[in-house]
């Protein structure tokens, strides 16, 4: 269940954390699809825990699989999906199987009213009792297979997916996605869930509906959130197999080369050479809604320009499935997605440039991120071809004959001829600007006969890239 069942020659996902079913449906048409994005990963589409403040995380822990959240109701969900598929835009929804809500609220109530009791495992809306759920204790020992697998992760009721009713009960909900037209699932948590469960669980789901616009006996895609930086009781291995995984090590590592500590020309050998997983079985990121708020060397948008030019990379360089992150601005961990006074979320409000300006961060707005969408559309099944680099931060690729980019990590200028690949003629610089009715409103590039060009990217340049590919041509 590796295939994400994308459409033409798309090729990246976007999450739009904590974005309203609504608003999902207007971006897929306005934006997303014109575009050319391939995907939207959505948040958690069941009820959840109504929290004191809204926290984000409240939708971490569910109530029931009633599809009614702060992000909309069943009719808006399904709305959502048959809008976004009518563009080619698929919806991939966040799911958490692992566990329902946690007790540190006593007597709980969810977004859909119901009720439950998590202290006493109760949570009739589904319904689960407590022997449906593993009996409860703390995770002290992450190298413990026991305790990470069926302890309570942050206190949240550990559900018990050897039982046949849970089983039962996860697959129903699942269907109900997939009978919506979802094309997959972000599966939460995965690592704290015996792989033999998970096997059976996505074995026994349904096939993407063809009236939805899938193929027959489409499998849905299954990306699992593992977090496996090495030397894990529980490894990504143990994973890959049934879906792809998370690699969180793509993150880390980006992040230690962008920042500066690690010389671009060491990312020639990007990929499995790093010790990440096979392309196809590895769900590649910048950063994600945990990591970007936990510091270190993830990269997120409060370092815009380094940030910028790790996407630049991610999205050009032939490894993984590309996931973007569409953020909402926060100061700490806790920081509620933005809402108004009756607590209910906001829509995003746009200037006349089409970037975000209410809260809403929207990368997958800001032009050198999608315009490099369209470049890895444009190069798909090329391979990487003339690396250059100066032994230190500055590089330079071509994808086969079809795009070509150049990067500057350097506290210096990069001022060269470099060898592009791309057939003669003048190309707009899609970093620093757009081809808008035949004019470029950045840089433009003269490739000649040779495929040579004049490449220049200054190091007080607004940004630190230059990309140019044959749909960007003049
Ligand atoms: C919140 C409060 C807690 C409180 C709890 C219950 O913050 O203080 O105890 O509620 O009331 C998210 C938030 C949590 C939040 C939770 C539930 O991040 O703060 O708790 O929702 O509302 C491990 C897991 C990995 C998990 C990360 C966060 O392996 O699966 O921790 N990531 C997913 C999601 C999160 C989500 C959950 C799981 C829960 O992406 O957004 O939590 O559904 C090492 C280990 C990793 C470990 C990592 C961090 O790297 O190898 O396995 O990840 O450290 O601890
Ligand atoms: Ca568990």
């Amino acid at each position: 269940q590796h295939n994400p069942h994308w459409w033409g020659n798309r090729n990246t996902i976007v999450h739009l954390f904590e974005w309203q079913w609504e608003d999902i449906a207007e971006e897929c048409e306005n934006f997303l699809g014109p575009r050319g994005f391939a995907g939207v990963q959505v948040s958690p589409a069941n009820e959840n825990i109504v929290s004191p403040g809204r926290p984000w995380w409240e939708r971490y822990q569910p109530i029931s699989y009633k599809l009614i959240t702060r992000s909309g109701n069943e009719e808006q969900f399904a709305d959502m999906v048959r809008r976004c598929n009518d563009v080619g835009v698929r919806i991939y929804v966040d799911v958490l199987l692992n566990h329902m809500s946690a007790d540190f609220y006593g007597q709980a109530v969810g977004t859909a009213g119901t009720e439950a009791d998590p202290a006493t495992k109760s949570f009739p809306g589904v319904p689960y009792t407590a022997e449906d759920f593993h009996p409860s204790c703390q995770i002290y020992d992450w190298n413990d297979r026991f305790q990470i697998q069926q302890c309570e992760l942050v206190g949240l009721k550990d559900l018990d997916q050897s039982r046949d009713h849970v089983r039962t009960k996860l697959i129903e909900f699942l269907d109900h996605l997939i009978e919506l037209g979802v094309a997959g699932f972000r599966v939460d948590a995965a690592k704290h869930m015996a792989s033999e469960d998970l096997e059976f669980i996505y074995g026994s789901l349904s096939d993407l509906k063809t009236e939805h616009g899938f193929p027959h006996n489409a499998r849905p895609f299954i990306f699992q959130e593992v977090i496996d930086h090495g030397g894990q009781e529980v490894s990504r291995e143990e994973y890959n197999s049934l879906g792809a995984v998370t690699e969180f090590r793509f993150s880390q590592e980006i992040g230690n080369a962008f920042r500066g500590n690690n010389a671009l020309k060491w990312l020639q050998s990007w990929g499995t050479d790093w010790g990440f997983l096979s392309s196809g079985q590895a769900l590649t990121f910048v950063d994600n809604h945990d990591n970007q708020r936990d510091g270190g060397a993830v990269l997120t948008y409060k370092t815009p320009r380094q940030y910028k030019m790790a996407t630049a990379f991610h999205l050009a360089y032939p490894y993984g499935i590309s996931r973007v992150m569409s953020s909402f601005a926060f100061d700490d961990h806790d920081s509620a997605p933005p809402q108004n006074a009756q607590e209910e979320l906001i829509s995003p409000e746009f200037d006349s440039d089409g970037a975000c300006v209410n809260g809403w961060i929207c990368e997958h707005r800001w032009r050198q991120i999608y315009n490099m969408v369209g470049f890895k559309n444009a190069v798909r099944d090329t391979p990487v071809t003339n690396w250059w680099d100066n032994g230190d931060s500055q590089i330079a690729f071509c994808r086969g004959s079809k795009g070509f980019i150049a990067i500057n990590n350097n506290l210096y200028n990069l001022a060269d001829t470099l060898q592009t690949c791309l057939p003669a003629g003048v190309y707009c610089d899609v970093i620093s600007g757009d081809l808008i009715n035949g004019s470029c409103s950045g840089k433009s590039v003269t490739v000649g006969n040779d495929g040579r060009a004049f490449v220049s990217i200054g190091s007080n340049d607004f940004d630190g890239v230059l990309a140019i590919h044959v749909d960007a041509k003049l």
